[in-house]
């Protein structure tokens, strides 16, 4: 059998850089790419001696650190499965996902392990070690003892390299089962559409527990042995300061309107850059126009999901960028445009965009029902957005025929926020939408009617009380509260009308 392990592919791309620098961060730590793999072996022992095995999954909510990158190499080296999690989680949030994904191993910071001891699920996990935020904890120091050299274990293309939680509009997370195939076919086509090579400089200042910053950003640069410019969190000035080093650049549309937010972002500053890549959220066309008249660079829009990958990208190299769309269908994966009831429509007519391809998930975690509603009978995955598709196959996304709200990047679903309002004491019903934000394109809004014979709820209150139980992220930033909430003829609450109705809330 040939190894399809991503670990493999990736260290062929290491190992040729090994006395290179990989990562650089601030405050004069570096890590070469041999210390690198080292790395990974040590830690990949120390997860074996915790009793991982293959198949199994280690989940990590910690905040971003070289230390999280060498154990997800490791886990990927021992062939277990990579489950990272947002470390704006709350332990209540937290509670469900270690009882669904059945983690042999968790890491995760002191102060989140204290809280974690008293929930019953944290028994079943056979270890649960310490990683901070500098990167220290009981894992470093049990890598410390273990020996550097770890046979990578043989995967096959079909087994799973990563579960990553997306939430769903039923409101509980689905784990998207990732294979070894999904992640080598996206980082070796990314690579070459993108021209990526060892003389590359990456500005890194994503989170590493989802698609973007772990697998676009991680993998393209470790596979080709490129430095990594390491940013635990994107902050405006450490970015900017490090800009004039980098050759290429990765960033939700958030990070774009900061940077163009301030006067000392500058042409001179991007004077390396070849390749500036914006995804996850949309980004406005008057961004990336203000971006090409700021620095002459014109922004790569790509789009893609957790449950895809990257599914299409404009142009790099030959053909026109243009602001407002994600370019064309990366080499080996089929995109088409359908109906809500699956028939494919004619060029040019808006409907969901479907996806095929290697790219393409194995479906969700423990929920055949659920995989099997997404995807149609000849295996394109419905992806929820609307798009269109013009005559050269340039795709334009144009709306969500899922309610979601993607806030700096970040997907939050209506249903689990109106679920979690609900619950409250004196709450009649909740709808929560998303509104235009400066700052994170989309804000989490809530509006709210009161309990039969029951006093009007105080927005304060109400944002308080998810505050214990809800990621920061997820919370609304405005609660209105609202005698009725408006109904259509068939009583379903009408969140167009509310949009409409709030849409400067957030407007500067
Ligand atoms: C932070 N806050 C947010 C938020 N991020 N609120 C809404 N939406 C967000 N995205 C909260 C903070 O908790 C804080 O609350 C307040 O808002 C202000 O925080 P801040 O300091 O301004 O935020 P910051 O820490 O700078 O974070 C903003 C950000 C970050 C945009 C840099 O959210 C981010 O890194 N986003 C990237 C997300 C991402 O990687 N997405 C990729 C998904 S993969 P308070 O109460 O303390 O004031 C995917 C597939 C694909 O979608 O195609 O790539
Ligand atoms: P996630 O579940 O976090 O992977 O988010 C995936 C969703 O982000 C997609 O279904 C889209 O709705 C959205 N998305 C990603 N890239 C883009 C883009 N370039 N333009 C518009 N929406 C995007």
């Amino acid at each position: 059998m040939t190894d399809a392990n991503l670990f493999t592919r990736l260290d062929a791309g290491m190992k040729s850089a090994a006395r290179n620098v990989a990562f650089v961060q601030a405050g004069g730590i570096t890590l070469r790419y041999d210390q690198l793999r080292s790395a990974a072996g040590r830690f990949a022992n120390t997860l074996a001696a915790l009793g991982v095995k293959p198949g199994d999954r280690v989940m990590v909510q910690a905040e971003k650190s070289i230390t999280s990158v060498c154990i997800y190499l490791a886990v990927l080296k021992l062939g277990a499965v990579y489950n990272p999690l947002n470390t704006a989680y709350t332990a209540a949030e937290l509670e469900y996902f270690i009882g669904d994904a059945e983690p042999t191993v968790l890491l995760i910071s002191k102060a989140a392990k204290a809280a974690l001891a008293a929930l019953p699920v944290a028994k079943n996990i056979k270890a649960i070690e310490t990683l901070e935020a500098d990167g220290s904890g009981s894992i470093l120091d049990l890598a410390f003892k273990q020996s550097d050299v770890h046979a990578t274990v043989a995967r096959t293309p079909k087994d799973l390299a990563a579960l990553l939680y997306t939430s769903g509009t039923t409101g509980r997370s689905k784990g998207a089962m990732i294979t070894h195939e999904n992640l080598v076919s996206n980082v070796e086509t990314l690579s070459t559409e993108w021209g990526f090579s060892n003389a590359d400089v990456l500005l890194h200042a994503l989170p590493i527990f989802h698609v973007h910053g772990l697998f676009v950003a991680l993998h393209t640069a470790l596979l080709n042995g490129a430095k990594i410019l390491w940013h635990t969190k994107f902050d405006l000035n450490a970015v900017l300061a490090d800009l004039p080093d980098a050759t290429v650049m990765m960033g939700v549309p958030t990070f774009y309107t900061r940077m163009l937010g301030t006067p000392k972002f500058t042409a001179e500053l991007c004077k390396k850059l070849r390749l500036v890549i914006a995804g996850s959220a949309p980004l406005l066309a008057e961004t990336h126009i203000e971006f090409k008249a700021r620095t002459g660079l014109d922004i790569v829009e790509r789009y893609g999901m957790t449950e895809t990958g990257m599914i299409t990208s404009n142009p790099y190299r030959t053909g026109e960028r243009i602001a407002g769309t994600v370019g064309f269908a990366l080499p080996g994966v089929s995109v088409r445009i359908a109906s809500a009831d699956g028939k494919v429509l004619p060029t040019g007519e808006p409907g969901v965009l479907e996806v095929k391809g290697p790219n393409v998930f194995a479906g969700y975690w423990r929920n055949p029902e659920k995989t099997k509603e997404e995807f149609r009978a000849d295996g394109y995955f419905i992806s929820g957005d609307l798009a269109t598709q013009a005559d050269d196959g340039r795709v334009t996304i144009v709306g969500r025929s899922k309610d979601l709200i993607i806030s700096g990047g970040f997907n939050v679903y209506p249903k689990e926020i109106e679920d979690e309002i609900n619950a409250l004491e004196g709450i009649g019903e909740a709808a929560v939408i998303g509104l235009p934000h400066p700052d994170f394109g989309e804000g989490v809004a809530a509006v709210v009617t009161a309990a039969a014979d029951k006093p009007a709820p105080v927005e304060a209150d109400i944002i308080a009380a998810l505050g214990g139980r809800l990621a920061k992220f997820k919370l609304p930033k405005r609660v209105f509260v609202v005698p009725e909430l408006p109904r259509n003829a068939m009583g379903k609450v009408q969140k167009a009308d509310l949009r409409s109705t709030y849409q400067a809330t957030f407007k500067n």
